[in-house]
């Protein structure tokens, strides 16, 4: 539910700059310790249901207790989850990024467990990649757009380096492609990004980004949220159940996909975004 407090914590010219030069931000604190608690216990609920299975869902293979599990569609899994869709440290600025014709295309939660012993100090090729899959394949311009954007919030001490840390290369959401090392190194300018418990990271999905390996004692958790234009496809499959749904209000209900009718994702009437009318009637933008 929004309230005045988003009104206090909208994107500053500071923010705004650091995306659109570097293609990221930090937000520090920005979810309480006591929630980021609450959190992790629903998060280990899901995990340790798969881990006790030895069966990946998403995967679908089988998994051990150092595999990476990345799952995906977890908002319908617990109220909790989408009641920090429009938290009120961050929500008010990913309208300030994308404005209010938005939703929640993708989002999901990834736990990078220790790595063995044996393995460790192995430099592996990092995964990078932007977000989007063939969009960035299938769309004619350069640089590609932004479309959407990423708060990752951990849950987990990634203040140091070798934590599993989240990579990325400032600046380089304005590629179409570079050149990756084969030999395992990092690329220039790959920076790991160090963050405490209840931090908030936006990035904007075109920055080249990586998961780093574990090769500390703590296991890593972040539970990303992903939110894009409400004519962009979901990623997700959305299996929000109906009663979770109806309990939510309007707003959340439209970062969860709600709407009148498809036309309304590209045309949208009022009731397709109640977003949009919270906004005007607070004077944040005009009618
Ligand atoms: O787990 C990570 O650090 C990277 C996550 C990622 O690549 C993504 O959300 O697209």
């Amino acid at each position: 539910m929004l309230d005045e407090r988003h009104l206090q914590h909208q994107i500053t010219d500071e923010q705004l700059c650091a995306l659109n030069a570097d293609g990221y931000f930090i937000v520090e604190n920005a979810l309480p310790l006591e929630l980021v608690v609450e959190l992790e216990k629903r998060v280990d609920a899901i995990y340790n249901v798969h881990l006790d299975a030895e069966y990946d869902p998403y995967r679908k293979l089988q998994m051990t207790p150092h595999d990476n599990f990345f799952y995906p569609n977890f908002l319908g899994k617990d109220q909790l989850f989408i009641n920090i869709l429009d938290y009120y440290k961050t929500f008010p600025k990913v309208w300030g990024i994308l404005g209010w014709n938005i939703y929640s295309y993708h989002s999901h939660f990834i736990i990078t467990p220790p790595r063995r012993e044996a393995q460790r100090g192995n430099n592996a090729q990092l995964g990078w990649h932007q977000d989007s899959g063939r969009v960035n394949i299938e769309i004619e311009s350069s640089p590609r757009p932004r479309l959407s954007i990423k708060i990752v919030y951990w849950l987990s001490d990634c203040s140091v380096e070798g934590r599993g840390n989240f990579y990325v290369i400032p600046g380089s959401h304005l590629w179409d492609t570079f050149e990756r090392p084969t030999d395992g190194s990092l690329p220039e300018g790959a920076t790991a990004v160090c963050c405490k418990p209840g931090d908030a990271v936006f990035f904007d999905r075109r920055i080249w980004h990586a998961r780093s390996e574990n090769d500390s004692d703590i296991t890593r958790k972040g539970i990303f949220y992903g939110y894009g234009y409400r004519w962009l496809r979901s990623k997700d499959d959305m299996t929000i159940p109906a009663d979770l749904f109806e309990q939510n209000d309007p707003i959340r209900q439209q970062l969860l996909g709600g709407g009148t009718n498809a036309n309304g994702h590209f045309s949208p009437k009022d009731a397709d975004v109640p977003l949009k009318m919270w906004l005007e009637e607070k004077g944040v933008i005009s009618k």
